[in-house]
């Protein structure tokens, strides 16, 4: 043997067993990951040790922080687990982008939480083993998001990407409001003002904004300080103001792209048709005469909050969006309680349509390969598919400013026993994670 070959044969051997120690490390370290862990139920980490998870996330309205110190739910979540959660938060306004810089840089957090992640995101992160396959996982540690996924198939395969992994944790359970969301809100007090009736078609629309520019519909003696239609196309929760007023002209929805099936079962593009073309004539009629605020179009739905909470006067008319706090602050009950939300309104055919959204769940919990502890993370938010855990996520702890247990004799919306009362909390901040993140509605689905 010589030189040359004993010192291969000696890299090898040296290759080989530092090979076996790694192995052995990969081994030990799985091993105590594992020990961390308690059988089944709360806590999920056993007393003794430190487990420290890191989230991104956004804030939602009336949360300024998630932080354990300042947020009851996340407080009450570490209690429970026994996980620390070490939370990056950022405005809604610029938390995609401050994902897709922490992605891009490859310095992401164990979990990404209320991200909305579309089917195109989840499966490149997925291909690219960043987040990790959820429905194993889910299986073995989560009884209550499994039995979730089991009662509503259709959300499962939803979220069952073509290689067949999960690579979320979807929230589930819209309100029923929520189905028909594209919602005209118009300010009812300059209607009053200027002693015109609720519009009821699309000619009847034109007019009141029309009223409302010319009309001093504010009532404050300037006759050009009022925006009679504005919105936001370029973000906000159904701010774009187009599928609500397109909608008089052709049934259609922007949440299948505008394509539409017909009576024959065959697909066609709604933004080719006739009806389309007079929609657009009359956005062109609205633009033309100065009704529609040209911010529209370019403005994010941060400049439209600002818009509709303008200090002093209202300058605000009318503008689409989920609810009034896309628009209006709601600790402002006096200026938002100024608006209504219009019904869909009867274009010149006699198309009188909305948009309805049925729930399908929201991808807005992924688990990224950095993660340790990816049992602790779907046993944790296992408990949000929980009555008591939603409670906390949507409101925070019961008997706080925002929600008791309902008094003997309390009926409902519908004439039952009343279990909870909500209580008006506009004012008070940090309550809970206002539904930041999976949970379970089962209530409000079919
Ligand atoms: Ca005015």
């Amino acid at each position: 043997m010589n030189f040359k070959k004993l010192l291969t044969l000696g890299l090898c051997l040296s290759a080989l067993s530092s090979l076996f120690v790694g192995c052995g490390s990969d081994e030990s370290a799985q091993a105590a990951i594992e020990d961390v862990y308690t059988e089944s139920g709360y806590p999920i980490i056993k007393e003794g040790h430190d487990v420290s998870i890191s989230f991104f996330t956004g804030l939602r309205a009336s949360v300024t922080t998630y932080k354990s110190e300042s947020n009851p739910t996340t407080k009450h979540l570490e209690d429970l687990t026994g996980i620390k959660m070490d939370i990056t938060e950022t405005t809604n306004a610029d938390k995609k982008q401050k994902f897709n810089i922490m992605m891009t840089g490859g310095d992401y957090t164990d979990v990404i939480l209320d991200m909305w992640s579309s089917h195109s995101e989840l499966a490149l992160y997925g291909s690219q083993g960043i987040f990790i396959p959820l429905e194993d996982l889910i299986a073995e540690h989560a009884p209550n998001i499994q039995a979730a996924l089991d009662k509503h198939p259709v959300i499962k395969d939803t979220w069952t990407l073509e290689d067949g992994h999960m690579y979320t944790i979807p929230r589930i359970g819209n309100s029923t409001h929520s189905e028909v969301s594209n919602r005209m809100w118009f300010n009812k007090q300059w209607l009053d003002n200027l002693g015109l009736d609720v519009p009821e078609t699309t000619e009847d629309f034109y007019n009141v904004l029309k009223a409302f520019k010319e009309q001093d519909a504010n009532g404050n003696g300037d006759p050009n300080d009022e925006v009679p239609l504005s919105g936001a196309i370029t973000s906000g929760w159904n701010t774009n103001p187009i599928p609500y007023l397109a909608n008089a002209f052709i049934s259609c929805t922007n949440t299948s792209g505008y394509l539409n099936i017909d009576e024959n079962g065959k697909v066609y593009y709604a933004r080719s048709t006739d009806e389309w073309k007079e929609f657009l004539k009359y956005m062109n009629r609205l633009y033309e005469d100065g009704l529609i605020d040209p911010l529209l179009f370019t403005q994010t739905s941060d400049q439209l909050l600002k818009l509709g909470s303008h200090p002093g006067d209202v300058i605000l008319g009318a503008t689409t969006g989920g609810s009034v706090s896309v628009f209006a602050n709601t600790t402002n009950y006096e200026v938002w309680n100024q608006y209504m939300a219009l019904p869909p309104l009867e274009g010149p055919e006699g198309v009188c349509s909305a948009v309805r959204s049925p729930d399908y769940g929201s991808a807005v919990l992924s688990i990224t390969n950095k993660c340790l502890y990816p049992e602790a993370v779907v046993r944790l938010f296992d408990y949000l598919y929980t009555e008591e855990g939603l409670i906390w996520s949507q409101f925070g702890e019961m008997g706080n400013a925002a929600i008791q247990l309902a008094k003997e004799g309390e009926l409902n919306i519908i004439g039952e026993p009343a279990k909870y009362t909500r209580l008006p909390f506009d004012n008070v901040k940090d309550l809970s994670w206002n539904r930041m993140g999976p949970d379970y509605r089962p209530a409000f689905l079919p």
